[in-house]
């Protein structure tokens, strides 16, 4: 994997960026939809291609593992040629969702205990075995597996539970040194920076995963239910001590605004549920502001889903008729509204790449915050 800085923002902490792995190019910043079980929600590859084009998408640890089972990844091929998406995938390593979604969970320094969501059968996620699982999965980028510690969290705890993290990482890195590409095309590994919401713990971890050279960095531990003024003055502690010429991955961030905060503080990779699982909930992202599709005040309005027309779904549809599938509730609603939100988080970031390249993205993230977090 390569990484190549393009430009730095003069009024702002921005960058325009290029990964470029062996699937293809990721222009920075990015935001990757999220495709948990090999599939991003209501769309198909073909949509996603043609009329949403992410350059990358995600993909979870955890999830495959559980379902379709590692077996029948390997015998496919691969994630790519399972689920027919030739360009680049990331896998989150589980380390998240072990303690978001599986009912009980025991963490302890060897790795994780855990109960399926789906037959509560038991399972052990370690350091090593997660390496292991995201080689067979095969995405392009694969995760550190790490504790998301929850908000808020004890000092003593958040403390111990990033010197686990870390150990953790070594753990990663040693054992990935032992297994080799199973595909024919390489996987890039990035460390998680932990510490929850204090400053100093954020300062060490991003210190001790700096010092590990990795060729891209996360952050993980936030939006998880801090006010976003924390969120902001973690990232900001972060980013000013992460290499500057290596990608900065925001784990699981999220809104509108909070992605253009987060570019103007150094971030360069995004991916969040909430653009497609919103949108399955009738709730419409726009450049002038968020709308709940299922309203009264729409039942004969007439105008296009969206005048902007980012997507074809903009203009075929007019929001009185996306009204109707969701009071319906109708599939083809939630279709619509997430290609519609995906193509405008895809709008949004592609936007600011360009505004950052012309030297004008901080006025222009002003001005759009404002518009983004308006309720319509
Ligand atoms: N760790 C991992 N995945 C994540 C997170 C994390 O802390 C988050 C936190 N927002 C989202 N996804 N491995």
């Amino acid at each position: 994997m390569k990484f190549d800085l393009l430009k730095k923002d003069a009024q702002s902490q921005a960058r325009a960026g290029q990964i470029t792995t062996d699937h293809g190019v990721i222009e920075t910043p990015i935001f990757m939809p999220v495709g948990t079980v090999a599939s991003v929600k209501g769309v198909h590859q073909r949509e996603l291609k043609n009329d949403i084009n992410p350059d990358i998408i995600l993909g979870n640890t955890y999830h495959l593992y559980l379902r379709p089972q590692l077996d029948v990844l390997e015998k496919a091929g691969g994630l790519h040629k399972f689920m027919n998406w030739d360009r680049n995938i990331l896998t989150d390593s589980g380390g998240y969702q072990v303690y978001s979604l599986s009912g009980r969970r025991k963490i302890k320094e060897e790795g994780v205990k855990f109960k399926s969501h789906i037959d509560g059968s038991y399972h052990f996620f370690s350091p090593e075995n997660v390496m292991e699982i995201q080689r067979t999965i095969g995405a392009d980028i694969i995760m550190a597996f790490d504790e998301c510690t929850p908000y808020p969290c004890d000092y003593r705890y958040a403390q111990r539970s990033m010197h686990m993290t870390h150990r953790w990482l070594d753990r990663c890195i040693n054992h990935l040194e032992t297994l080799p590409f199973k595909y024919g095309y390489s996987q890039a590994f990035f460390p998680i920076v932990q510490g929850s919401t204090y400053k100093d713990l954020r300062q060490q971890s991003a210190e001790f995963i700096a010092s590990r050279n990795a060729v891209g960095n996360a952050i993980g531990g936030l939006s998880v239910g801090e006010p976003a003024e924390e969120m902001y003055a973690m990232t900001e502690v972060v980013t000013a001590i992460l290499p500057q010429d290596k990608p900065r991955y925001l784990m699981g961030v999220g809104t509108p605004a909070n992605i253009l905060e987060n570019i103007a503080l150094g971030i360069d990779m995004f991916d969040c549920v909430m653009p497609t699982r919103n949108a399955r909930n009738g709730m419409l992202f726009t450049s002038e502001g968020f709308i709940n599709i299922k309203n009264k005040k729409w039942e004969d309005d007439f105008s296009p889903v969206d005048p902007m027309g980012l997507t074809y779904v903009d203009t075929d549809y007019s929001k009185a008729y996306l009204r109707h599938l969701f009071v319906a509730n109708e599939f083809l609603g939630k279709q619509i509204a997430t290609i519609h939100n995906l193509g405008f988080y895809m709008w949004l970031v592609r936007e600011a790449r360009k505004q950052i390249l012309a030297g004008t993205f901080r006025d222009w993230k002003e001005m759009m915050v404002k518009k983004v977090t308006t309720r319509l």
